[in-house]
């Protein structure tokens, strides 16, 4: 296999990177008159206007064969025929397959795993049917009111996201609390406002070894013994969702109320699963397929549409662009939506966890930047924050705007002002403000304190976005929107050749604290590195206290 920086289309775009680098986007636009209308994608209720990128015609032509020259187009159809292309793990990737609502067999060592998914959310619709109209009752006979789910990483952020993006679905009567911290605090919040006899927990582990997730779900447990006093009761308000059925029957929770899915599902892929469920009994089944829906028209796009109008491909292009020949540090994602606010630790997980890699698929280094570093939060609050560092600071910082057209809820002027404040930051980032520019508007001013004020208040501009617009927040157009970011960060990862799909340090985290935890409380010799024996001595002397 050639090193990406081997492949004749990496030498061309150093040499297209020379001469044009210090191009300015106004002049782009100003020269270019179709600029925004080349520029624009649709696929659904999903917009995308990449105008505002320091990219031209010729950028796009050679990055698009530097995707072919990395072998992308074989890659895809692997991923799609269910191939082990986690080979680190040896494991298909086919959270596809959880959306594939046209049923077409998709083959894991040679077994179509359609029947089982399908199967799996026939049972999760019967359940959240079950919960929703109240005929699922608590041990005294109760409707239940809550639905705690108890998971980390994967098997939290997706559906609390989502729970968040879709809540104008959601049913009345449910409350849906999330427990993901092993610090107690958060639990302890949430048992504080909510009633045994009326709550349901889904402990939700794809492993069920996860140590945050096990204590937080053993700890609720007995808080619930505490109240119910009878062990055949948590049939009652205990579910699960994992791949590992003996470690969930130990745990005590009764597999019949086991909701499966599988390893070729990754923890950050799986909201389209079981793990969902807590979603679907928010929103009910049918929006529930609708945003599945969602995902496989995304999957549709980016399996058959050229890349020249491909939406994860080019973004993903774009993406590389920046990160490896202008060496940005990262992107921000910035959702104008308060109900989009948990979108940002979403795509952190998902890119940062997917293609955080330093060693190739081969087994080399790959000898070149691989993941950016991603951060975001909700617009128009972050404008307020770290923007400033994004106007006028000395990195190039790319961002994604995620703009809804159309709000579900009509409260005064609010959602106008907010697309409004998305459009003029994209603007801003892109012109900036020249140094005459600044001095005009500060005509008043005597000369000397206009000399001395002036440059304070130029903004250099060139700062690139992307406005990703969403007609309204609907199941269908978020199920778009996260497949659209999860096959961006394939062919991100494809290209660097990296294995975006297995997690070797979350693995490791796993593991780490493990070691310490018993020397907390333990007076024995310590053998770490004088700072963490250090750290671990003044612990234990605050224990003292
Ligand atoms: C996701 C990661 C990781 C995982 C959590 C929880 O891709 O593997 O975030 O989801 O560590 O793991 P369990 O679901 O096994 O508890």
């Amino acid at each position: 296999m050639k090193h990406l920086q081997e492949l004749p289309a990496w030498r061309e775009l150093w040499q297209h990177f020379d001469a044009t680098k210090s191009d300015h986007m106004r002049e782009l636009f100003a020269t270019d008159p179709g600029r925004a209308e080349r520029y624009w994608l649709e696929v659904g209720g999903l917009k995308v206007d990449y105008s505002k990128n320091r990219i031209t015609d010729e950028t796009l032509a050679l990055l698009m064969k530097l995707a072919r020259e990395a072998g992308l187009p074989e890659r895809m159809k692997q991923m799609f025929r269910g191939e082990k292309i986690n080979t680190t793990e040896n494991r298909a990737a086919l959270h596809v397959a959880l959306r594939n609502r046209t049923n077409a067999p998709i083959l894991v060592d040679g077994e179509d795993v359609m029947p089982q998914v399908n199967h799996v959310l026939h049972r999760m619709g019967e359940f959240a049917h079950e919960v929703r109209s109240g005929d699922w009752l608590g041990y005294t006979n109760q409707v239940i009111t809550d639905v705690v789910n108890i998971g980390i990483g994967g098997s939290d952020l997706g559906p609390l996201m989502m729970c968040n993006a879709l809540k104008p679905f959601g049913h009345p009567r449910l409350k849906m609390p999330f427990v993901s911290n092993i610090d107690g605090s958060q639990l302890r919040d949430v048992l504080e406002k909510v009633h045994p006899e009326t709550t349901l927990f889904v402990v939700a582990s794809k492993t069920f070894t996860t140590q945050e997730t096990l204590t937080n779900a053993l700890t609720a447990r007995e808080w619930f013994l505490k109240h119910a006093d009878d062990k055949s009761a948590v049939a009652k308000h205990f579910v699960a969702v994992s791949t590992n059925k003996k470690a969930v029957a130990e745990f005590g929770i009764d597999t019949a109320n086991m909701f499966e899915f599988w390893d070729w599902v990754g923890g950050r892929y799986s909201v389209w699963s079981a793990i969902g469920l807590p979603l679907m009994v928010a929103i009910g089944e049918k929006h529930f397929r609708e945003f599945l829906r969602g995902a496989r028209a995304m999957d549709e796009h980016f399996f058959t549409t050229p890349y020249r109008r491909n939406i994860p491909v080019l973004l993903a292009l774009i993406g590389i662009w920046y990160n490896n020949f202008y060496q940005a540090p990262g992107y921000a994602v910035v959702p104008y939506s308060h109900n989009l606010r948990r979108l940002p630790a979403y795509l952190q997980q998902l890119d940062m966890e997917s293609n955080g890699k330093h060693c190739g698929i081969d087994g080399g280094s790959v000898a070149l930047d691989t993941g950016p570093i991603v951060f975001g939060e909700e617009g128009v609050n972050c404008q307020h924050a770290f923007f400033q560092l994004l106007h006028q600071g000395t990195r190039l910082i790319p961002s994604d705007f995620i703009v809804p057209m159309r709000t579900a809820y009509k409260v005064g002027r609010q959602h106008r002002f907010v697309v409004a404040n998305a459009f003029a930051q994209a603007e801003a980032f892109m012109r900036g403000k020249t140094l005459a520019e600044a001095r005009a508007e500060l005509a008043d001013l005597p000369e000397a304190a206009r000399d001395a004020l002036a440059p304070q208040k130029v903004f250099p501009g060139n700062q690139p976005s992307n406005s990703i617009l969403i007609d309204e927040l609907t199941p269908f157009n978020l199920g778009m929107l996260l497949a659209m970011y999860e096959h961006k960060i394939f062919v991100q990862g494809t290209i660097w050749g990296i294995n975006p799909f297995d997690q070797w340090g979350v693995e490791y985290g796993k593991v780490l604290a493990k070691a310490i935890e018993p020397e907390l409380n333990r007076d024995q010799t310590l053998h770490h590195d004088s700072s963490t024996n250090g750290l671990i001595d003044f612990y234990r002397a605050c224990q003292q206290r």
